[in-house]
């Protein structure tokens, strides 16, 4: 009810943080194009098999003096894994702790999006192409209370058997089948791109083998390498395409990890990736860091510290939009902002911050992994604000997913989203 949103809006503005003032706007106007990286894990930047970059397309972008790049940025997702990504980063509000938020409340709910946003502020036109099925996570539904123009699923798509692999098209057919698509939307767009072969079981034909497995001999790892690779061919082939047509010149690029592709059950070959002689929960909770990166022609970048999840992702693309976030209802904080807090909350309640983390109720330092088996005074005190804040968050959010809170909320300026003006025809669901 009115007063469940009066507690949300209290929090939420007694934790408003002040974007990037250097930053801000920089990238007013342009395009922005989103590519999902499936499955992609920060450890890929960089890293070899047998003297050979797995990543080489995406190494150069983390690298090059234009993109901004987060190496202490993490994964936030629950059970809606994808549709919990896709959650935090149009809306900035949690999944939820249990099932997909976008999946139970996606068709129903009230939301202030990001496709809606830039609609109404800039006059983006707004888009989504995938090349899996539209009914999946709920997208075909949840994309219209989002304020997405137009959704590309799947259907509208070239199809045939060696096209697709697992849950998709593979990413190479996807991309060069989309740049029809991408040609004619209106400028400036915000579209974004999730690809899918990068995906459990990390699967691909001989043919697109163009790197080794790894050795470990753990059977659903070994292959991660390969798909990731044939992942960054096609985000090579993209980026030539996006040269070519001169889009680069006027588009913001940005390019996010959604959550982990090998899971808490593989210690021992996560171990020997890394080079590690164990591996431990810790370990597991710093391995959830995801890329971040954002390039654009001029953009003063660099490689950032800053303890930040997908959460963060939405008020930080709007610091360089030059899009007001102050009155809307939100959790993260630009990464760009130098009095970001820095506290990561895990859906499970766990947390990462620069100093300490929290793994299934230890206390852990972040930068040695030693465990803090006695708390001192200061270290509960902190420790205490922290996990305040992290509880809070998450069971605030849930409040607005789980009573549609936002029905009950919207900026003057915004104009309540009308699922009913959006129809993506040929979906498939
Ligand atoms: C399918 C895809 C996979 O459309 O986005 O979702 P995931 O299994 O990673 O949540
Ligand atoms: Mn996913």
């Amino acid at each position: 009810n009115h007063n469940d949103l009066k507690s949300v809006q209290k929090y939420v503005q007694r934790h408003y943080i002040e974007p990037n003032n250097e930053y801000f706007g920089v990238a007013k106007g342009k395009n922005v194009l989103v590519i999902h990286l499936e499955s992609f894990q920060q450890f890929l930047i960089d890293y070899k098999v047998d003297g050979k970059e797995v990543t080489p397309n995406l190494n150069k972008l983390y690298h090059s003096k234009n993109t901004l790049s987060f190496k202490n940025f993490f994964n936030q997702v629950g059970q809606g894994k994808t549709s919990d990504a896709e959650m935090m980063l149009e809306n900035s509000i949690y999944g939820l702790q249990a099932g997909s938020a976008m999946s139970s409340y996606g068709t129903t709910n009230t939301f202030e999006s990001a496709p809606a946003i830039l609609r109404q502020k800039d006059n983006y036109t707004s888009a989504v192409m995938h090349g899996g099925a539209g009914s999946f996570w709920n997208r075909d539904n949840a994309y219209k209370s989002f304020g997405y123009d137009y959704f590309f699923p799947l259907s509208f798509y070239k199809n045939k058997k060696h096209y697709y692999v697992g849950y998709g098209l593979k990413d190479k057919i996807f991309l060069s089948q989309s740049v029809k698509y991408i040609e004619h939307l209106t400028q400036p767009f915000y579209l974004k791109l999730i690809t899918v072969t990068n995906h459990y079981p990390y699967e691909i034909d001989k043919k697109n083998q163009s790197i080794d497995k790894t050795d470990t001999g753990d059977k659903t790892v070994d292959g991660y390498v390969q798909t990731a690779h044939y992942l960054d061919q096609a985000i090579g082939e993209l980026l030539a395409y996006l040269k070519k047509t001169k889009l680069d010149k006027n588009t913001l690029l940005m390019l996010y990890g959604d959550h982990y592709g090998i899971s808490g059950n593989h210690h021992r070959a996560s171990a020997q990736l890394l080079g590690k002689s164990s591996f431990n929960n810790f370990d597991n909770l710093q391995f959830q860091r995801v890329p971040l990166m954002f390039h654009m022609n001029g953009l003063k970048g660099g490689i950032k510290h800053t303890y930040g999840g997908e959460i963060d992702v939405r008020p930080t693309l709007f610091n360089l939009l030059g899009i007001k976030d102050n009155d809307l209802i939100q959790f993260g904080h630009s990464l760009l902002s130098p009095d970001n807090p820095q506290i990561v909350a895990q859906r499970n309640g766990d947390f990462v911050t620069p100093e300490y983390s929290k793994v299934e109720g230890s206390y852990y330092y972040t930068k040695s992994g030693k465990r803090i088996k006695h708390l001192t005074v200061e270290q509960k005190r902190k420790i205490s604000l922290i996990n305040n804040i992290v509880t809070s968050e998450l069971s605030l959010s849930d409040r607005i997913i789980t009573g549609n809170l936002l029905r009950f909320y919207k900026p003057d300026w915004f104009t309540t989203v009308k699922r009913k003006k959006y129809s993506y025809k040929k979906s498939d669901t």
